[in-house]
This record gives structure tokens, C-alpha cells and sequence, in this order.
């Protein structure tokens, strides 16, 4: 089969039909695939990526740094949970994690083997200002210059996430992100990174899933600081799209090369019939869960993600905040894992009982009085240890309507992966041959091919993970990453999923 028939193929298997939201700017899908539309060879051989497409890494401070509390670094809300007993499973914590505080060097020097050109980092704030505020520990600044120095010498672009919910305590004794007064103390830090960075790290991104963190630790309460009230919640992502907005003012004043984006978790959802219904929850969850802190950015207001009003006062709204969200991206960046099936619901909240919250409950929001949505992923297609269904087109269908949505934007795929428990083969001398990783990167790149084609600007992806790390409440029982990670003496093994990533970044197509 030639390009241009796989193509035209590929876009028939997918069938969307997507309409415009009434109203809301939201594109909704009229009803859920069922399929994840198999992949034949011939697809996966024709899909191609433009030149310079950069292809990376990602990782999070607290999932691999470890030294806890080494050179001056504060505690952050994820050393207090994860110390506390039952909150993790195996009892695991950030404390050592893949040592990768000492061990950058040699990390960085698998990102050059498997010929990457982005690595996508975050920095722990408390290890720059230990309280997460007032005084800058100057062996934290230190330490990011040293790593910075080693990613450039390497030859790859430096993608600095600023936050990745480790929250310094300190801030969270003082009310945590409902407190609005927290958005001045992340743009304090902000503008301290640009300026010592700066020189070095020109692409930053304010917050890692933002729905996520604010939801889970002040919504629902299964992840730090454990409060549970969706009034919380609503203020916590208030002062986010705030802080959003007086970092990314807060970078361009100290560093004039800077560019600023995002890094939202995003779900394609998909209404579980053609009904106004459930076409409406539809829209709603994706507000919500999807453009809750893009809209506000890119246009200084919130999508409609309510039955009825946007409840202002409840989060905390004050005239002119809609000037401080507004702070048009320079490119958009988001993540993608998996995909959701909505209804309309009750008012009654529903969640999901006895879950852990990895990456399953993160995007699976349950709606409540507010929302009044059903969110549900599907178990139609394969599911990964990390238990999410593997649905490759829905990177198209997110991809695609980010585009529509926001005029063409430069996107970046932050994030995506697969957790699998492969280890190394005794027998094949070692190798891990982690071969379902290998099939889910190839389907769904083969998808984010096929939208790059039809005219989406995506320059980059950022493969879910370097390393093996720890999995947040799942602790140390999953494994995201490309890089075996033997936790009793830190070796390293690259899988054979990272050997195949590499040939594919050094010849930009799949069939490698
Ligand atoms: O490990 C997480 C990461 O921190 C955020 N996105 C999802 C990953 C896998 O669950």
C-alpha cells in the first residue's frame, strides 16, 4: 500500500465524525468507537516524521531523584504521604528512587545512545527554595546547572517542567493551592529558575497535569495533601491558572529566549450515545478535564465545564483574574494515555472504590453535583499492566481536535506510555524483551503519523518514561519505563522497547 492509500485508509478505519459543541467552543464525538481500528504493516511501514521531529524523554524529580533531603532540599508534600504509613503500596517512597540525583550522568548518557533529542525534566522546587519561599538554596541551582550542562553537552533540548506535584510542605502548611497567595510564590520561583537557568533551558512548561493534581489532592484526596472537598478543588485550580499565568509573565521578563507551553494530562472522550445527553456531559468532561487550564490561558476564561453557572464565587474569582489566566502559550503540550467513554450522570458523586489513583482514576473523573458527568474507560481493546486500554486512534482524535480547537498550534506530546512488568531474560543475555511496549508505541505513533499528515504541527514526542521510577501510589509495583531500573543495586538495562525508540528517532519512521 502506497502513502497516500494508507492514509486515505487509515482516515476510513478511523471514521470520526466530529461535530462542533453547541456553544462551547468543544468538539464532541457523535457516538464511542468501539475499536481501536487494527494496524496492518503496511501502515505502520508507510507512516513518516517531518525532519528535526524532536523525538524524547520524559521524567519527574520526585519519581527519580531521590536525596530527599541532601543538600539543603526542603520536604515536599510527597516525602511527608509517601512517609506516612499505607499510603503507598509496598510501603515505596521517593527517598532513593532511581538514585538519578548522582546518577544524571550516566541517564544522559542513554538519551544520547538512543538518539534523543529532547528530554523532558522536572525541578523540585523545594530543593530550591526548601520552604517554597523566600531564600534560594544555592546548591539546588547548582545542581540544575550541572545537569542542564550535561543534557546541552549531549546534544539535546532541555524541556523544563516546573512543577510535577511535589509541592514544598511549607506552602501546603499554609493551605496548600487552595490558597490563592500561592500563585505569587510560584511565580517568585519561576522568575528564580529563569534567571539562573535561562542561559541554559529556553522551553518550559508551568505544570504537570494540572486537573490531576489539584483533583486528586484537594478534590477527592488519594493523592497529597489528602483533602477531600470539591470546593478545594475548584479554589486549588483557580490559583493554578493564575500561577500559570504569573509564571509564564514571570519567565519572559527574566529570560528573553523563553518559551512557554503546557503540559495538561488529556483524554479523548467520546459520548456513549448520540444523545443531547450525553453529548453534553461529553463537552463538559472535556472542559474539565481537558481545557480546564488551556482556555484559560489561551483565551482568559473558563470553558464551561458545569450544569448551569461557572461557579466564580466558589473558586474564589476576583475581577481581572480573566487578565492574569491570559497568557496565549507559545505552543500547547499535553499528554495522552487513554481514552474515556461519557454519560450523562445525577448529581451524586461516583468514583471508583479501593483504587490506588495511578493514571486510571487520574483521567477517569466522576462527576458530582457540579459536573454531573459519568467518565469510563472502556476494556473493549488490551489492557496494560498498568491497567489502561490501549486505544492508539484516540492520540489522533485528541491531537486533531487540540488543533481545530486552538487555530493550529505547535503541540508537543508531553507524555505517553505503557506500565509493563517485562524484566531482563537471563537466557537472551539480559535483554528485556519487552515486547507489548514495542506494539503499543508503534500503533499509536503510527496514529500521531496519520494526524501530522492531515496537517497537525506536532514537533514533538516524549515517550512515558527514561527509566522505571516510582509510580506515585502504586509506588515501585509498575513500570513505565524504556530503561529497566534494578531498584536493589540501580542498574541499568535499556528494554528492548528503548533500543527500538532509538533506531526510530535516528530514522524518523516506524518500520525500523
Ligand atoms: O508516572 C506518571 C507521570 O508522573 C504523570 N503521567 C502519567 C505517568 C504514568 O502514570
Amino acid at each position: 500500500m502506497d502513502r497516500r492509500n494508507f492514509l486515505a485508509g487509515s482516515a476510513a478505519i478511523a471514521g470520526t465524525q466530529l461535530l462542533r459543541g453547541s456553544g462551547t467552543g468543544i468538539s464532541a464525538q457523535t457516538a464511542a468507537p468501539h475499536s481501536a481500528g487494527a494496524l496492518v504493516p503496511e501502515q505502520i511501514a508507510a507512516a513518516r516524521f517531518p525532519d528535526g521531529f524532536l523525538w524524547g524523554m520524559a521524567t519527574a524529580s520526585y519519581q527519580v531523584e531521590g536525596a530527599w533531603n541532601e543538600d539543603g532540599k526542603g520536604e515536599s508534600i510527597w516525602d511527608r504521604w509517601a512517609h506516612t504509613a499505607g499510603r503507598i503500596r509496598g510501603a515505596g517512597t521517593g527517598d532513593v528512587a532511581c538514585d538519578h540525583y548522582r546518577r544524571y550522568p550516566q541517564d544522559i548518557a542513554i538519551l544520547r545512545q538512543l538518539n534523543q533529542k529532547s528530554y523532558r525534566f522536572s525541578i523540585s522546587w523545594a530543593r530550591l527554595q526548601p520552604s517554597g519561599r523566600g531564600a534560594v538554596n544555592q546548591k539546588g541551582i547548582d545542581h540544575y546547572k550541572r545537569v542542564m550542562d550535561a543534557v546541552l553537552q549531549a546534544g539535546i533540548r532541555p524541556f523544563c517542567t516546573l512543577y510535577h506535584w511535589d509541592l514544598p510542605q511549607g506552602l501546603e502548611d499554609l493551605g496548600g493551592w487552595p490558597n490563592r497567595d500561592l500563585a505569587g510564590y510560584f511565580a517568585d520561583y519561576a522568575g528564580i529558575l529563569a534567571k539562573n537557568l535561562g542561559d541554559k533551558i529556553q522551553v518550559w512548561a508551568p505544570f504537570n497535569m494540572p486537573w490531576s493534581f489539584t483533583n486528586l489532592g484537594y478534590g477527592t484526596g488519594v493523592f497529597p495533601p489528602g483533602r477531600a472537598k470539591y470546593t478545594d478543588f475548584l479554589k486549588a485550580a483557580h490559583t493554578v491558572n493564575l500561577a500559570q499565568g504569573e509564571a509564564f509573565r514571570a519567565i519572559k521578563a527574566a529570560s528573553s529566549k523563553a518559551t512557554v507551553g503546557s503540559a495538561c494530562g488529556m483524554c479523548p472522550a467520546y459520548p456513549k450515545t448520540g444523545s443531547e445527553a450525553d453529548r453534553a456531559a461529553t463537552a463538559r468532561y472535556n472542559a474539565m478535564n481537558n481545557l480546564y487550564f488551556l482556555e484559560t490561558a489561551m483565551r482568559g476564561r473558563y470553558p464551561n465545564a458545569f450544569v448551569g453557572e461557572i461557579p466564580y464565587q466558589a473558586m474564589g474569582f476576583r475581577p481581572g483574574d480573566n487578565k492574569i489566566m491570559q497568557v496565549p502559550l507559545d505552543w500547547i503540550g499535553f499528554h495522552y494515555y487513554t481514552r474515556r467513554i461519557v454519560s450523562a450522570s445525577g448529581p451524586a458523586a461516583q468514583r471508583s472504590a479501593g483504587s490506588l489513583a495511578t493514571e486510571t482514576e487520574d483521567t477517569g473523573a466522576a462527576g458530582n453535583e457540579y459536573t454531573q458527568f459519568s467518565a469510563v474507560m472502556p476494556t473493549e481493546n488490551p489492557i496494560t499492566d498498568g491497567g489502561l486500554e490501549i486505544f492508539p486512534r484516540g492520540i489522533y482524535d485528541l491531537v486533531m481536535q487540540i488543533s481545530r480547537e486552538y487555530n493550529h498550534p505547535i503541540i508537543e506530546i508531553t507524555e505517553s506510555g505503557c506500565g509493563y512488568l517485562d524484566t531482563p531474560y537471563d537466557p537472551a543475555g539480559g535483554h528485556v524483551p519487552d515486547a507489548r511496549r514495542i506494539a503499543f508505541f508503534r500503533a499509536e505513533l503510527a496514529e500521531l503519523a496519520r494526524a501530522i499528515h492531515d496537517g497537525a504541527r506536532v514537533r514533538a514526542f516524549h515517550a512515558w518514561s527514561l527509566l522505571d521510577n516510582f509510580e506515585w501510589n502504586d509506588g515501585y509495583t509498575q513500570r513505565y519505563g524504556l530503561t529497566y531500573v534494578d531498584f536493589r543495586d540501580q542498574k541499568r538495562t535499556i528494554k528492548n522497547s528503548g533500543l527500538w525508540y532509538g533506531r526510530v528517532a535516528a530514522a524518523n519512521r516506524l518500520d525500523v
